[in-house]
């Protein structure tokens, strides 16, 4: 076994599998969460993306079995153990959080992977439903051991379009490519700047407490599914902008293409194209402004990305605003709603000398518009998935 800094939860992890399963796993693997810095919608337009993973992670330990029989355990959750056949895994068959797993399975077998049954326990401190990608978490975890186990050897771009066909067609959400790369391919102390035409990644350092700051994260509580209509229709809007723009994807519409646009789609469709063609511009900014003068600088790239979600793309909720401009009220220097929208979590970029202002001023800004108490925590980039032991 290789020793980790995680190796109490390994060994309790470890312990629980032989307990329940009977003898111990094959090996023990971690994925974490992600929160995008910014760069939001615009996966699936063959954009840009920049997000980091986190120190929030799922962890399975695993062991393959010699029959088509899949036993599924989490520690949360409350399914008990939960039951499957390898051979006969039906998309959107499987119930709360074992589809993720199955849908893994799932997706090695369409590739050609043969999938034997296993036995898996999982444990997560990925908050679910924050908006923090915690089923990406499970599905990059899963992948990281079955990839190993059955010998697929896949690449990170492979498993991330593994775990894609997952999502899409065994979980019915029809997400981008944008949180499995974090979590696949995260790195300590940067940003993953994602293209997603060719999936080339560039790590961008991103220390935010080596310029005084902090970055907050503020679990709305509201929770959200992008298997529910709203994240789609977004989708199809931008799918509809590209086909009457004539081009492959929004990806290749510029800003000064903007003003023709207008003329060519009708006014909801042209501000949902608006946005993912200014957003796109607003992540090169921000890599670029990384780069050159560092995390102090970006706070204007935040706030404009969340103008243009709230008014453009229509995903925010009246507790993301809130979070957002209460946490700028109070001295943040730049704050958006992160992930797919509809609920989750904002990011608040906070000097540190600011940080306890403004935890306190959105928990009072939360209780009096009558809105349940948030979950406020710092966030740095952490390492991506990983083999534990
Ligand atoms: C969700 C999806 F899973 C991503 O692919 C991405 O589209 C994101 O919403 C919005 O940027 O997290």
């Amino acid at each position: 076994m290789t020793s980790t800094p995680d190796a109490p939860a390994v060994g309790a992890l470890s312990g629980l599998f032989e307990s329940t399963f009977g003898s111990a796993p094959d090996g023990v693997w971690q994925a974490p969460g992600r929160v995008n810095l910014i760069g939001e919608h615009t996966d699936y337009n063959e954009g840009f993306v920049l997000p980091f993973a986190i120190d929030k992670t799922a962890k399975v330990a695993v062991r393959i079995r010699h029959d088509s029989r899949v036993r599924l355990l989490s520690t949360f959750g409350g399914q008990g153990l939960v039951e499957a056949d390898v051979d006969a895994l039906v998309p959107e068959a499987a119930k709360g959080w074992t589809k993720y797993p199955l849908g893994v399975a799932w997706a090695l077998q369409q590739r050609g992977v043969l999938v034997p049954g296993f036995d898996l326990l999982m444990d997560s401190d990925v908050p679910l439903g924050a908006g923090l990608s915690s089923s990406h978490a499970i599905e990059c975890a899963v992948i990281s051991a079955l990839n190993e186990l059955t010998g697929a050897g896949l690449g990170a771009e492979d498993m991330v379009l593994a775990t894609q066909r997952a999502e899409n067609d065994f979980v019915g959400a029809p997400t981008g490519i944008m949180d499995q790369s974090a979590s696949l391919r995260g790195s300590k102390g940067h940003a993953v700047f994602l293209d997603c035409r060719d999936q080339s990644v560039q790590l961008v350092p991103f220390d935010a407490q080596e310029a005084g700051l902090v970055l907050l994260v503020i679990d709305t509580k509201v929770s959200h599914s992008h298997a529910d209509g709203g994240y789609a229709s977004r989708r199809a809007s931008c799918e509809l902008g590209a086909q009457v723009l004539g081009v492959p994807a929004l990806r290749d519409v510029g800003i000064g293409d903007l003003e023709e646009a207008s003329g060519l789609l009708d006014s909801t469709t042209f501000r949902r194209v608006r946005h993912i063609v200014t957003e796109n511009d607003r992540v090169l900014q921000t890599v670029e402004r990384l780069t050159t003068e560092g995390p102090a600088h970006i706070g204007r790239l935040l706030d404009a990305s969340h103008a243009s979600m709230r008014d453009d793309f229509e995903i925010s909720c009246p507790e993301l605003d809130l979070a957002v401009e209460t946490s700028r009220a109070h001295g943040a220097i730049g704050a958006r709603m992160t992930g797919g929208g509809f609920g989750g979590s904002a990011i608040a970029l906070t000097p540190v000398g600011h940080e306890q202002e403004v935890r306190d001023a959105v928990v009072r800004a939360f209780a009096a518009a009558g809105f349940t108490t948030p979950d406020i925590f710092t966030v740095t980039p952490a390492a991506g998935a990983t083999r534990l032991a």
